[in-house]
């Protein structure tokens, strides 16, 4: 069967940056696509956040017999749109959703123009539908998948415990027309890599240690070694959902690429005590070139820490910096802004970055993410589509969809302020698509001035401004 696989683009009239900031590989569905072939399918990837306007040319061409669309929660309104256009062009072609929304509310998805949902690991419930609409069976008992049994969706049921070692290695090569576009900040082109999914932490904002039931998988090293040799792109960054926690492991898998000649230049996850902890092991990575950890600090007051349930103290995080700076590693900084902040709280966010002298801070807005306790129902959600769900359009973590305690246009102005504040920070990777975007929608810039040094000796508020300059020109 053809089987076209399609990631969908973001809106950027409605998101703050939609995909300007990072285009990256889709994973996800260079999974599905090995596996699928195993089985003699074929598959075809298009990734619309490359290819807005290929969607039609691609089903004439193609002619797929199945559709599959993946998403987060931002994705799902889009998703929606994507099936409708496939159902009216090809109105025998089957669709089905999956993806990380569609793991936790599958019911999103339960709309006349799609056919399956698949909740969690996709590739051997979509291998098994596959197997299903070949021989012409019925669809129904599949764990993992919802069907519609008499109109009604039905769950397949629960599936087996996911074996990670058992997953085919991503087929890379279905995106070899892409792969020079792939791209996070700086790294570009950059390659993604899961050496382990899950995590064991509970962090009250976060839904991935739910999405694994609190499990943390391991991939066998040589396996994830034999990966990383095929790669071509030498920027690579391990997706896990946390790299360091198992310091015994990452310090063998370090060995591992060292032994087998691999040089590369990494970005990871990474938790401030797994840091602190695994100091010599990360001091092997940055060796074998680790330049960067992402590293969700998420918070600067212990009452917010609390809150989040971190299991984190301040003084902790402080350490952590300096260790990453004794190491030589540079550390990007995402901070979560709680929807209760005052203008205050805003102000000592700002003095607690530069104090550290954070060179990358990031920022989103504290979401209710599918999953999440903090989504237990919808009732504190402000922001809804005319059905009274959600607006998922808005759940990029950059748009306030709860109740904020300063007036939501303030919040909002505050919120882009940080961006504006550090923007020095983003052009020191002078194409930075954010920076380039933002000059058009510029508001009051420079409410709070930062102090913070820049490599060019100028503040990261002056550096941004002088880069402005710069990218004004670049783009005429
Ligand atoms: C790497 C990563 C990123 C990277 C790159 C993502 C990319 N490819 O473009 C970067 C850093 C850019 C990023 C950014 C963001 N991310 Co992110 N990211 C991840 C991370 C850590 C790994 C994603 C991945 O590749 N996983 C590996 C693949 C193989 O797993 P998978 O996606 O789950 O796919 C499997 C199944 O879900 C299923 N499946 C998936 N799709 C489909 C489709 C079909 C048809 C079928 C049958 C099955 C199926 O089968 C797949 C194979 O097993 C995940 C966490 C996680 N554990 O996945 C968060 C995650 C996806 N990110 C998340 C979020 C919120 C964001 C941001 C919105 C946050 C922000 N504002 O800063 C932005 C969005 C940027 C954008 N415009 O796209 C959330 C999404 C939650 C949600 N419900 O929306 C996650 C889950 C993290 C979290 N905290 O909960 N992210
Ligand atoms: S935010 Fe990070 S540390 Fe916390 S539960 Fe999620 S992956 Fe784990």
């Amino acid at each position: 069967m053809r089987v076209l696989l399609i990631w969908p683009n973001s809106r950027n009239e409605v998101l703050g940056w939609g995909d300007l900031g990072a285009i990256a590989e889709p994973l996800a569905l260079e999974y599905l696509a090995a596996g699928v072939r195993l089985d003699g399918h074929e598959p075809l990837v298009l990734d619309l956040r490359l290819h807005p306007d290929e969607l039609e040319v691609t089903l004439g061409h193609f002619r797929p017999d199945v559709v599959g669309v993946t998403g987060f929660s931002m994705h799902v309104l889009s998703a929606l749109r994507i099936c409708a256009r496939v159902k009216s062009i090809r109105p025998e072609c089957r669709t089905v959703a999956g993806g990380h929304h569609a793991t936790f509310l599958p019911e999103d998805f339960f709309e006349p123009q799609v056919d399956f949902v698949v909740s969690g690991e996709g590739v051997a419930p979509l291998r098994a539908l596959l197997q299903a609409l070949e021989e012409g069976r019925e669809v129904s008992g599949i764990p993992g998948l919802w069907a519609r049994r008499e109109g009604i969706f039905e769950s397949g049921g629960t599936p087996p415990p996911l074996d990670i070692n058992a997953l085919p290695t991503p087929d890379r090569e279905i995106t070899a027309g892409d792969r020079h576009a792939y791209f996070i900040d700086w790294m570009k082109p950059v390659a993604l890599v899961r050496t382990t999914v899950g995590c064991p932490y509970r962090c009250t904002f976060c839904s991935l240690w739910k999405m694994m039931d609190g499990r943390y998988l391991r991939r066998d090293i040589h396996q994830v070694v034999d990966e990383i040799a095929t790669i071509r792109e030498q920027f690579v960054f391990l997706v896990d959902d946390e790299a360091f926690i198992n310091g015994r492991r990452m310090r063998a898998l370090a060995q591992a690429l060292r032994e087998a000649g691999i040089r590369k230049r990494f970005f990871a996850y990474c938790r401030m005590d797994s840091l602190v902890r695994h100091r010599e092991v990360l001091r092997e990575w940055r060796e074998i070139g680790l330049e960067r950890l992402f590293v969700g600090v998420d918070a600067f007051t212990e009452k917010d820490l609390d809150e989040y349930r971190k299991g984190m103290s301040l003084a902790l995080i402080e350490e952590g910096f300096s260790v990453a700076r004794a190491l030589g590693i540079e550390i990007f900084a995402q901070f979560v802004v709680n929807t209760d902040y005052t203008r205050r709280d805003f102000q000592r966010l700002v003095r607690f970055i530069e104090h550290h002298r954070i060179h990358y801070p990031s920022f989103t807005v504290l979401t209710p993410i599918p999953g999440t306790e903090l989504l237990s129902t919808f009732d504190a959600v402000t922001a809804c589509q005319p059905n009274g769900r959600p607006n998922w359009d808005l759940f990029d973590c950059q748009n306030a969809v709860t109740r904020t305690r300063l007036p939501p246009a303030e919040f909002r102005r505050e919120y882009q302020n940080l961006y504006h504040v550090f923007k020095g920070s983003y052009t020191q990777y002078q194409e930075h698509p954010f920076v380039m975007e933002r000059e058009v929608h510029d508001g009051d810039v420079g409410v709070l001035t930062s102090r913070m040094p820049e490599r060019r000796g100028l503040s990261g508020f002056e550096t941004g401004r002088r880069a402005q300059g710069e990218l004004k020109w670049m783009s005429a």
